[in-house]
């Protein structure tokens, strides 16, 4: 799938081993020690697409699968590129996940790293050439300063492949095209962009063959900007400062519009992944523990201009910290469909689907005041209405939609509540309980 075909999904982030641990898994308690595995599966996610389906999510980003060096549980220490992640399942688990999420239509997302192995014995169990000391940089410390340092020395102390290269470069080609086709992959994130120098990228991408999202962890536009003419795709690591600060009261939504608009000049703004929290960041309810004000932040996350990413666990309220506590087992939810965080996620996607699917960059600014921000899509057909005031707050807010005697119905009310019309003039006023976020769709 390319980027057209991307750019109205809908992501959920699942971590394999922290998802369910077999066919049968209904729940259970907590695993113990989250710096190791868990026993979470390819079979055990395959039985859970159904509860992410219920979401409304239609693609999948799952964490890199091959073998990895002692306590990968996250995937991210390759140790043998060439065979599956064991503590998975096998190759053949792994082919029926994505058989079983593409005939529910969902899109399928690997996870994959090209700028270092796992810091196991290089000598000993990597495949040629990468069992050679001579396939890697000289170790050194980043220098995060000098940007060939953060290039070519090794991250946390992981191996960083030569990758300059042209037998290592067609390697990493040959491998990423073979996995992407072996298992019918429709898309690809990308670790450690900014580890690697800028002119791997585009072979590698090309060699995918599919849509290519990387991972640029900077907060700086300018930083990032040059990436996105490298591969389709950045995750927006941008906007996911002021978005945080906005929606946990400690930034301004004129901060989050200013960045918003900041973006509109890169490549292609609707081609970048929003996302609140992720597997190296502390949840977002661990830093602000409101769920109202979390609700608010994934209304921007699926509602405005992107591709949403939502982190597994988000529609059970976890709110682990730092690494590894942000990476809870599912399973001690025992998958509970009822929850007000997943009935919330599932009205958000089902307005983006009912609104058609919000590819395009067609997002307005409708009202940025000091606790609230309302935007519109769709030519006005949605409009998304957020406040940080926080749960308990209420109050009234009044603004120009745009739309003269627009007339829509808020999707929390479920299809039971009242019809909201605006005035000859476009103006609404909207009443906000709980501090809840409002989503208005045409009726
Ligand atoms: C382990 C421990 C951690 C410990 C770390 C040193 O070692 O668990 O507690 O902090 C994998 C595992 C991790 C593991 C690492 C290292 O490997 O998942 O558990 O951490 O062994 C990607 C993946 C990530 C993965 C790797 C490695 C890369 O998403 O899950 O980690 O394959 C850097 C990299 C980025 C990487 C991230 C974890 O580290 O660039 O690719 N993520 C600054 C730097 C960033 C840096 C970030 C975090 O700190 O600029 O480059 O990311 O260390 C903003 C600035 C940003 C700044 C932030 C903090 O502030 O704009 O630039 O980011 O204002
Ligand atoms: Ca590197």
């Amino acid at each position: 799938a390319d980027t057209v075909d991307w750019r109205s999904r809908t992501i959920y982030f699942a971590l394999t081993d922290r998802i369910a641990r077999s066919s049968s898994d209904t729940g259970g308690s907590a695993c113990t020690n989250l710096n190791d595995y868990c026993g979470g599966t390819f079979q055990g996610l395959e039985s859970k697409l159904d509860y992410i389906k219920g979401m409304g999510f239609d693609a999948i980003w799952i964490n890199p699968v091959v073998t990895n060096s002692d306590f990968g549980f996250h995937g991210y220490w390759a140790l043998d590129l060439n065979t599956i992640n064991s503590h998975y399942g096998t190759a053949d688990d792994l082919k029926s996940l994505v058989d079983a999420a593409h005939s529910k239509g969902f899109y399928m997302m690997v996870d994959v790293v090209a700028n270092h192995m796992g810091n196991a014995n290089i000598t000993d169990d990597s495949p040629a050439p990468l069992n050679q000391q001579s396939s890697y940089h000289t170790k050194c410390d980043i220098d995060y300063n000098n940007q060939t340092s953060v290039e070519n020395c090794w991250l946390a102390g992981l191996p960083d492949v030569d990758t300059q290269d042209p037998t290592i470069r067609s390697l990493y080609q040959d491998w990423v095209s073979n996995l992407v086709s072996t298992y019918g992959f429709d898309g690809v994130r990308i670790d450690t962009v900014r580890h690697v120098e800028q002119d791997y990228w585009p072979g590698f991408v090309n060699a995918t063959g599919v849509y290519c999202i990387g991972e640029v962890f900077n907060g700086d536009p300018d930083f990032i900007q040059p990436y996105q003419s490298l591969m389709p795709g950045l995750l927006n690591y941008a906007i996911f400062y002021p978005l945080n600060a906005f929606y946990q009261q400690t930034g301004s939504s004129q901060d989050l519009v200013d960045m918003h608009d900041r973006l509109s000049s890169f490549p292609d703004p609707t081609a970048l992944g929003t996302f609140v929290d992720n597997h190296d960041n502390p949840r977002f309810l661990s830093v602000k523990n409101d769920t109202s004000l979390f609700k608010n932040a994934l209304t921007y996350t699926i509602l405005g201009r992107g591709i949403p990413i939502v982190y597994y666990g988000s529609e059970q309220a976890f709110s682990g910290s730092n690494d590894p506590a942000n990476r809870e087992d599912l399973w001690r939810s025992g998958y509970n469909t009822e929850t007000d965080m997943y009935n919330a996620i599932s009205k958000l996607t089902f307005a983006k689907h009912t609104a058609g699917g919000l590819a395009d960059n067609d997002h307005k600014h409708l009202y940025v005041e000091p606790t609230a921000y309302a935007w519109s899509r769709a030519g006005g057909k949605l409009v998304a209405f957020t406040t940080n005031s926080g749960s308990g707050s209420s109050a009234q807010f009044c603004f120009g939609t745009q739309v003269p005697n627009g007339s829509w119905t808020n999707v929390f009310d479920g299809g039971n509540g009242p019809t909201y019309t605006a005035g000859g003039n476009g103006q609404l006023c909207l009443n906000t309980t709980n501090g809840e976020p409002i989503v208005l769709l045409s009726s």
